[in-house]
């Protein structure tokens, strides 16, 4: 890598980071503060004040609910399955579904047959995916990936007041924009047990330094209204960045990541996407713990799951499969 990248482990006044007190204390914030005032906006304040349930129907794996949930004058949906076969409470998925994308029912039945339940909520129904969005009144003051994650939040919310779930075990999941939007979500809410962010790239896991895949030029271009306004400067002068997508992820430390690539998906650039999974890394050890536990040379259809950075690349193109799902439930029960 012939890019100079911000150092993880040294604060904004030059000082060595050693511990994870320290960690926590001075370079979370600053993180934090760096990657709202420059790339995603501030995440939305509103609460979730309420919840009904309007549907509920047995499907033959899950109890399937349909929940509307209040927040201060806001209402968004969400769509909970419950494992009929397993013993309560059980550990959950949360999924974004983006544009006009439908819950799986395939992925619902696997993940019920592995014991998790699985809540999915559509993007477009949060805030609409679109150059001049509507939904979330907070849009105007934010990006719209800052208010997908707040939805996140919200359904968590909601999940801690159902019996049936083990809030203390939930792990957001989100594809491509999606992916974005699970690691600012997740670096905001330290509440969620794991975060996949699968095929995020540019925005998500991929470094914005020295890609060869989709750029900041590219991104603000085509969806400026993801991020803050402020974001739109650093196009063709990503070195002025303060930060670098590495230091989103160690914002989640030492909780679990789950990344992912795949072969076809240069625009993600899958070799950036793992080089800020390394250099992440380097914050688990100040908790006694692993980051990833990755080999030189990656292996396409290798899930690599030893640390608490987990990653794989599929074979295949920008798209999220069966393959990626088992990994993560594989993933998910083996860390339970
Ligand atoms: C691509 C875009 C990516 C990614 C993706 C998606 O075209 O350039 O940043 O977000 O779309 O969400 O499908």
């Amino acid at each position: 890598m012939a890019e100079r990248f911000p150092e993880l482990l040294t604060t904004i006044s030059g000082e060595t980071i050693r511990t994870a007190e320290d960690f926590e204390c001075f370079k979370k914030p600053e993180l934090k503060a760096l990657f709202s005032a420059f790339e995603y906006g501030e995440v939305p304040k509103r609460q979730l004040t309420g919840f009904e349930i309007t549907a509920a129907e047995t499907l033959p794996y899950a109890v399937k609910k349909t929940v509307q949930l209040d927040c201060e004058g806001f209402r968004f949906e969400t769509r909970l399955y419950l494992p009929l076969s397993q013993k309560s409470p059980v550990p959950a998925f949360i999924q974004i579904l983006n544009l006009t994308e439908k819950e799986n029912p395939e992925v619902i039945r696997y993940l019920a047959e592995m014991g998790f339940s699985s809540a999915f909520f559509s993007a477009e129904t949060v805030v609409t995916d679109k150059p001049e969005p509507t939904g979330l009144p907070e849009k105007d003051e934010t990006g719209v990936l800052s208010c997908w994650g707040w939805a996140f939040s919200r359904i968590l919310d909601y999940l801690e007041k159902e019996p049936q779930i083990d809030a203390e075990k939930v792990a957001i999941v989100g594809h491509s924009r999606g992916g974005k939007t699970t690691l600012w979500a997740f670096a905001n809410d330290p509440r969620f047990f794991l975060c996949v962010a699968n095929n995020s790239g540019c925005g998500g896991a991929s470094l914005h330094r020295g890609t060869t895949g989709e750029r900041v030029t590219d991104i603000t271009k085509n969806f400026g209204y993801w991020f803050c306004k402020k974001f739109a400067d650093f196009s063709g002068k990503e070195e002025m960045l303060p930060f670098d997508q590495h230091e989103l992820m160690a914002l989640s430390a030492p909780r679990r990541l789950y990344i992912t690539s795949a072969t076809e998906d240069a625009w993600a650039c899958p070799g950036n996407e793992v080089d800020a999974i390394r250099m992440a890394s380097a914050a688990y050890p100040l908790y006694g713990k692993k980051g990833a536990v990755l080999p030189e040379e990656i292996k396409t259809g290798v899930y690599y799951h030893e640390g608490n950075i987990a990653y794989h690349r599929r074979e295949g193109k920008h798209d999220m499969t069966l393959f990626d799902w088992q990994g993560f439930a594989e993933y998910f029960k083996g860390v339970l």
